[in-house]
């Protein structure tokens, strides 16, 4: 299939913005992909993203819609609810949310109210913004209480305990956007027992390795349960709930819609369907199981090279390198990384004394260049490459090392093509 069908406005094509699409494509071909949010759908994930299901108007439920017309993306939503509940080995499960930070809102409006006190992992400390920081619906319409994590960089517990016994929260979040350490989600329930809260787990990120039984899951601990489905879960961009209880289902389905919510998204929600379908295979657990192995290996490789990695290593996908030793920002790596053909994020450190404009940290991930097909001797060049990049940092010589490695960069994404070649127009 060519992008081609999709840009034909009668006989005008839209060039400028054909332009930007195949640039785009050109882009992901060419950079190692290393933002640990990020991954690269399959064209079926693509060619549902792209169908006509984007036509129609659902409001409801499947069975209860506002609209005419809804028998066949009834089907659609039904199969993904069915789907991603035994994914997850759950009960209940919405899958409108337009988003992960949606699915947070849909769960603070069905379960807490203004005013209400959510304690989540501070932003600063890896956390998520949805999940209390000051400039978002969380952090403005509840009392948000930080906790965070300790000084090897793991979960501090103990400071869950004593922030949940003096504020009562009504909400606990179990969850982060750049912690790469097991999250011990009964501890955390067994923390909202002890207060009257709620638990909820935000797994955006962990989803994939969880549906692969490579990290913990939460089922069975939280309350409820959101994601994003296209970490490393691979799916369409959006968000889903779950839970098993069916009291809190039923509250979450009136937050999504029509509390925070409209019309739902039917493409995506088929998008999503066939993603859930896709983890549900046996090569998924494979793949999960390659996107462990190649994160450890880029976070051990770039440990032995001499650099500190935040909590000294990794249980999932993803890592955050502390470059405080090498004397050199968040951002200016990331730019650096960029020119050299490697893309990441900056990122702050826990307890960063640099603003979050210029961190002293990047975060790594390996969930879409193992989608590619990356194996961890090719991981361990990358972070041969990372190192050698960031090390030559103001030295002589370094643009011309900087124009090496994009070779090398370049050379790793021809072996390891992404999509086929029909995918841009000529
Ligand atoms: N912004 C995403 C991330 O990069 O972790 C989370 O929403």
């Amino acid at each position: 299939m060519s992008f081609a069908g999709y840009f034909i406005n009668g006989t005008v094509r839209d060039n400028e913005l054909f332009a930007a699409v195949n640039d785009e494509l050109r882009r992901q071909r060419d950079q190692v992909e290393l933002i640990a949010s990020e991954n690269f759908v399959s064209e079926e994930v693509l060619s549902a993203i792209g169908c006509v299901m984007t036509n129609k108007y659902a409001e409801g439920y499947p069975g209860k819609r506002y609209y005419g017309g809804c028998k066949f993306v009834d089907v659609a939503e039904k199969l993904a609810v069915e789907r991603v509940c035994r994914l997850f080995g759950c009960k209940f499960a919405n899958v409108q949310p337009h988003s992960g930070a949606q699915a947070n809102l849909s769960v603070f409006y069905a379960l807490a109210k203004p005013g209400d006190v959510i304690l989540g992992m501070g932003l600063a400390m890896g956390g998520h913004l949805t999940h209390g920081s000051a400039p978002t619906i969380s952090g403005k319409w509840f009392r948000a209480v930080n906790y965070g994590v300790d000084e090897d960089g793991f979960t501090d517990y103990d400071q869950v305990r004593r922030l949940a016994l003096e504020h009562k929260p009504k909400i606990i979040v179990a969850g982060a956007s750049s912690y790469s350490r097991k999250i011990d989600f009964g501890r955390f329930r067994e923390i909202a027992d002890s207060v009257g809260a709620f638990l909820m787990a935000d797994i955006a990120h962990y989803a994939g390795l969880i549906a692969a039984g490579l990290y913990p899951s939460p089922v069975g601990a939280a309350h409820a349960i959101t994601s994003t489905t296209h970490k490393t879960l691979r799916g369409p961009r959006g968000g889903v709930i779950l839970t098993d209880d069916e009291a809190i289902a039923k509250k979450i389905d009136g937050a999504v819609f029509p509390g925070v919510q409209g019309g739902p998204h039917m493409h995506i929600i088929a998008a999503k369907a066939v993603a859930f379908f896709e983890a549900l295979q046996p090569s998924f657990k494979e793949y999960a199981r390659n996107v462990l192995d190649n994160s450890i290996m880029m976070a051990d490789r770039l440990k032995e090279l001499g650099l500190n990695i935040v909590s000294g290593g990794t249980d999932c996908h993803m890592s955050v390198v502390d470059l405080t030793k090498l004397s050199i920002t968040g951002k200016i790596a990331e730019t650096e990384l960029e020119e050299a053909g490697i893309t990441c994020n900056k990122n702050a450190i826990p307890f960063d004394k640099l603003p979050p404009q210029q961190t002293s940290g990047i975060r790594i991930g390996s969930a879409a260049m193992t989608s590619r097909g990356l194996k961890t001797t090719d991981f361990k060049k990358i972070a041969d490459l990372i190192y050698k990049v960031l090390s030559g940092y103001g030295k002589p010589g370094h643009e011309e090392l900087k124009k090496e490695t994009r070779s090398e960069t370049l050379r790793i994404c021809g072996e390891f093509p992404l999509y086929g070649k029909d995918r841009a127009l000529p």
